[in-house]
């Protein structure tokens, strides 16, 4: 199955100068040959050759076209790949592909070259994610933390990891089999700090995770409050758009709303809740409940009050459910009220204040930038992989654990970060990880 020739168009849909179709497999060239005024057998790796692209029977001219060859193993999938840089009207595309599908190729699965390249050994998983998070970035931040990854510093970190663990492993494991032998004694005190400086490796990218996640899947914002102080008009304010329904009948939002927004450059995701009260009505508590929940989740709560009315026991219990999170406190409606506090103070309706409070919002997620030497883990997979081969490790008691305990303990830490890396990976997680991707990628 891997070695049939799959086709497919790399460059989005629409119209554009220039447009791409990639072809990779054992007959990449033997097909795209099939379609082109000249031979691409003999083409040299990387040579960009110009030429006329016809329908499979010849009878018609489709475009002119750039095509470059690249030579198994010299191409991102390691396969033979040809991508043919054609003019970028859909129309073109659509014909080129359907020519190579007669042709003999098949349609690419999104992430399919990708997938090629990684079980070809071209890129390992952390790459491969991070070249998802790439094209899926939405802000410069995100970006940047995904682009971090594709010059392998995080892979190497991991794999080095993983390496001191396997010579650790590996003079036990010839201790336990070779008594014998005369092999040279690794004392327990030895083998724990070797592991001791293991763990702290791993901790510094578990404590590095937190913002590289952030970074690169947005920090939660969501907006709370009582009912009727103006969280939808709010989300609406700050997005820029009648996303939310607005009324003065207080519970009209019964679920949560999630949007992202770029703020200052950072990814949020806000989050319009139902505002919480007691009430007997059975959806709008289930839609308290789930408030309450969102604000569980929360990285910050902008707790919205009515700056029109006194703060009352509604308001207090609010406060209370927000006390242990990071939160700002917003007095809304404040065309129509005193300005008689110290909060940040706007007008949902009237759009004054708005830009102060996106201004705190990017303040507090400066707070997850990440530092420009580090390269941190961007994704939850990961993160909990590295938390996993952490905790054997942290379970490991030289002294007092049999030796063979101790070396299977050491053989789950080396497995599961081989997992990260894709050394050792199930067929479910790499569909998940490729999947994500485009159709052409
Ligand atoms: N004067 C004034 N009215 C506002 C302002 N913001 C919201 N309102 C009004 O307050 C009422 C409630 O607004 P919503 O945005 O629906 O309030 P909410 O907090 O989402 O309410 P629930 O969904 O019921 O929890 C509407 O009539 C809005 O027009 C504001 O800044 N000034
Ligand atoms: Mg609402």
């Amino acid at each position: 199955m891997l070695h049939d020739t799959i086709a497919a168009i790399s460059t989005p849909e629409g119209v554009g100068a220039l447009a791409v179709v990639r072809v990779s497999g054992d007959k990449a060239i033997e097909y795209t040959t099939a379609l082109c005024s000249k031979d691409l057998a003999v083409a040299k790796t990387r040579e960009a050759l110009f030429l006329k692209i016809y329908s499979l029977d010849k009878a018609k001219l489709i475009d002119e076209a750039v095509v470059i060859v690249m030579k198994n193993p010299a191409s991102f999938t390691g396969e033979d790949t040809v991508e043919i840089f054609c003019h970028g009207g859909r129309m073109v595309c659509k014909a080129i592909l359907k020519e190579l599908l007669k042709a003999g190729c098949r349609m690419a699965l999104p992430g399919e070259f990708s997938k090629r390249a990684f079980l070809n050994g071209k890129i390992d998983m952390v790459k491969a994610e991070s070249i998802g998070e790439v094209i899926h970035a939405k802000t410069e931040k995100a970006l940047l933390a995904a682009s971090g990854q594709l010059d392998g510093a995080l892979s190497k970190e991991i794999e080095d990891c993983r390496h001191e663990l396997i010579l650790i492993a590996a003079h036990i494991a010839a201790l336990l089999d070779y008594p014998e032998e005369g092999v040279p004694d690794i004392s327990s005190l030895q083998a724990k700090e070797k592991t001791t400086r293991v763990i702290e490796r791993l901790s510094h990218l578990e404590n590095g995770a937190e913002n590289g996640i952030i970074m690169s899947e947005g920090l939660n914002v969501v907006i709370a409050g009582k009912p009727n102080v103006g969280k939808s008009s709010l989300l609406n304010a700050i997005l820029n758009k009648d996303r939310a329904i607005v009324t003065d009948i207080a519970g009209t939002t019964r679920d949560i709303l999630c949007e992202q927004a770029n703020i200052g450059g950072y990814l949020i995701n806000l989050a319009d809740t139902a505002g919480i009260r007691q009430t007997e009505d059975i959806i709008e508590a289930q839609g308290v409940e789930r408030t309450i929940g969102g604000i569980k989740q929360a990285h910050l709560v902008v707790l919205v009050l009515d700056s029109s009315s006194p703060i009352d026991d509604e308001d207090k219990k609010i406060f209370d459910l927000t006390k242990d999170k990071n939160t700002l406190i917003v007095y809304n409606k404040c065309d129509i009220s005193e300005k008689n506090n110290d909060g940040i103070c706007i007008s949902a309706k009237k759009g004054i204040g708005i830009d102060t409070l996106c201004s705190k919002i990017a303040e507090f997620a400066s707070n997850y930038d990440i530092p420009e030497e580090e390269t941190p883990i961007t994704n939850m997979r990961q993160q909990e992989l590295v938390i996993r081969s952490k905790s054997c490790l942290e379970g490991v008691d030289f002294e007092y654990l049999p030796i063979d305990i101790i070396l299977c303990e050491l053989e789950n830490a080396i497995s599961i970060l081989g997992e990260i890396t894709g050394e050792n990976v199930s067929e479910d997680i790499i569909e998940a990880v490729f999947s994500n991707f485009c159709v052409g990628k």
